[in-house]
């Protein structure tokens, strides 16, 4: 009996000694991110056009959550100097952020470029390069010139043309100093929430104008690299775009609900990451199969998913140096029978109604004994990270994946430790991913680097490593406890076992 305690208490203790600390490679780069519109502010100075996000929120003040619109933000288009030393203090190689369209282009055409908005991003990338931090800069990240949109935004094709003439103008002028770009933020999510939800420009015409977007959105990425390549590459840079991927665990072992959660892959990260990465191109056949027979039985002559010319196949088909990934959360589907024939409870018909969701023909829930966070739709799952690096390299022949954002909003307050406790769990299985399984991830993003304007939920979900106090007339930024833990892992590269609690520094109190 006491020789089988001897023995499993030296199995116990060996093995805990056996773990060793989790640090990744000297060439692991970890860095910050934010964007144009949740921080600049300065909507309307000098001489920046109104955005789709700017209209909308002064016209919708209802439907953002504290009724706030990004006017002023965390004012970083005056305070981008502050920040700056912010993200020095944290001991992190790059920082991604986006430039807004309408600050350079005021109406989205290359006939008025504002001289004022590009000095501006050069005092910024400026100030970066001196302090020693890599600028990785995002060019859309979901706010569209407003006059682009009275064409019909994303869903006119014309707009691919613009954005590679846009694409042109930051590279030509920024193109000496930034060698890493991303064309898009998320098209799911301006996509699908902006066109099918209650995103900017608020469309809701899901199932239809989404796909449109869609569309319009990869072949203005195709085209932008391509002329990326040909007028360029002399840069030597590196131009990727940036896809979403919540994990889709299936609810239940049934052969039913695993199908349904592999179409929801496809129809959510596939949607993009199958033109762009797989060997064939174009859209996931299951996504192609389910929209043309939905759009057949619901009378349409036409799928409502648009089709790809061959050479729009070819051009969009590798058109990335790197993946970025922004993850967060996890998500359990089941099968919704028959999809698009669902019997309505209220009146018995049969709804064929066109939709991304009856398309998909799977609904999504959380479980309720995943941890809770301050933003609804985010709760705190670990190992679906790992699953979703897994599914892509298993999906797309491992790419190189670049993560352009994970991170968790909590309430105010600078004792964080639930923040540093996600990160600390995030990290881990992205380490699992890349050393045990062999995913082929190079770099690490959190968001973000301080509280901004979180959409439609305005101020009220913070994000940041850095507390923002929105009442004090400077907004002023102070350091959270994840600040000071994302230090030690972006300084050490490791993730400490004992982080210690204690740690304070001088804006931390
Ligand atoms: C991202 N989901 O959007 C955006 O890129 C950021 O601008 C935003 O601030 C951040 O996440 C936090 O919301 C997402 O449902 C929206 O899984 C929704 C999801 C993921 C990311």
């Amino acid at each position: 009996m006491s020789l089988l305690i001897v023995f499993i208490l030296t199995a116990v203790i060996s093995s805990y000694a056996a773990t060793p600390k989790q640090c990744f490679d000297n060439t692991f780069h970890f860095g910050v991110g934010s964007s144009a519109l949740q921080t600049e502010g300065a909507w309307n100075l000098s001489g920046k056009g109104e955005s789709i996000w700017d209209r909308y929120s002064h016209d919708n003040q209802d439907l953002v959550f504290d009724h706030t619109n990004a006017d002023v933000a965390t004012d970083s288009y005056h305070k981008y100097k502050d920040d700056i030393r912010n993200i020095k203090k944290l001991g992190v190689t790059f920082y991604r952020f986006s430039i807004a369209w309408s600050r350079i282009l005021p109406t989205g055409l290359i006939d008025e470029i504002n001289e004022d908005g590009i000095k501006h991003y050069h005092a910024v990338i400026d100030e970066l390069l001196k302090e020693g931090i890599k600028p990785m800069v995002t060019m859309y990240h979901w706010d569209l010139p407003q006059s682009l949109q009275e064409l019909g935004g994303w869903t006119n094709p014309i707009i691919a043309d613009y954005f590679v003439d846009y694409a042109r103008v930051l590279l030509q002028n920024f193109g000496g100093k930034v060698n890493t770009w991303v064309t898009f933020n998320e098209p799911y999510s301006f996509c699908h929430d902006g066109y099918g939800g209650l995103y900017a420009p608020g469309t809701r015409s899901s199932g239809r104008h989404d796909y449109l977007c869609g569309h319009n959105v990869l072949r203005a990425h195709g085209m932008a690299f391509r002329m990326y390549e040909k007028e360029f590459s002399h840069l030597k840079a590196s131009v990727s775009i940036t896809l979403n991927m919540s994990w889709l665990e299936p609810a239940t072992t049934s052969v039913d609900d695993q199908a349904a959660a592999e179409r929801a892959r496809q129809f959510s990260f596939g949607w993009f990451g199958h033109p762009i990465l797989s060997k064939d191109g174009d859209y996931p056949p299951a996504m192609r199969e389910a929209i043309n027979r939905n759009s057949r039985i619901q009378g349409f002559n036409h799928s409502r998913l648009p089709t790809f010319t061959p050479e729009e196949v070819a051009m969009i088909k590798k058109s990335y140096h790197f993946v970025g990934l922004n993850h967060y959360t996890t998500f359990l589907v089941r099968l919704i029978l028959a999809g698009i024939c669902k019997v309505s409870k209220r009146s018995g018909i049969i709804d064929t109604k066109p939709s991304y969701e009856n398309d998909v023909g799977a609904i999504l829930r959380q479980s309720p004994t995943w941890p809770k966070t301050n933003s609804s739709w985010l709760k705190v799952v670990p190992w679906g990270f790992r699953k979703a690096l897994n599914w892509i390299k298993n999906t797309y022949n491992n790419p190189r994946l670049f993560i352009t954002e994970n991170g968790v909003s909590y309430e105010a307050g600078l004792q964080d430790v639930k923040r540093v406790n996600y990160i600390e769990a995030y990290l881990r299985s992205v380490h699992d991913a890349i050393y045990k399984d062999g995913c082929n991830v190079f770099g690490y993003t959190y968001w973000s680097l301080m509280d901004n304007y979180e959409w439609m939920r305005g101020y009220s979900e913070r994000f940041g490593l850095f507390e923002v106090d929105y009442k004090s007339s400077n907004l002023t930024r102070s350091a959270r406890l994840s600040a000071a833990f994302y230090s030690t892992v972006a300084r050490t590269k490791c993730i400490p076992d004992n982080f210690n609690y204690n740690f304070n520094n001088d804006t931390n109190n």
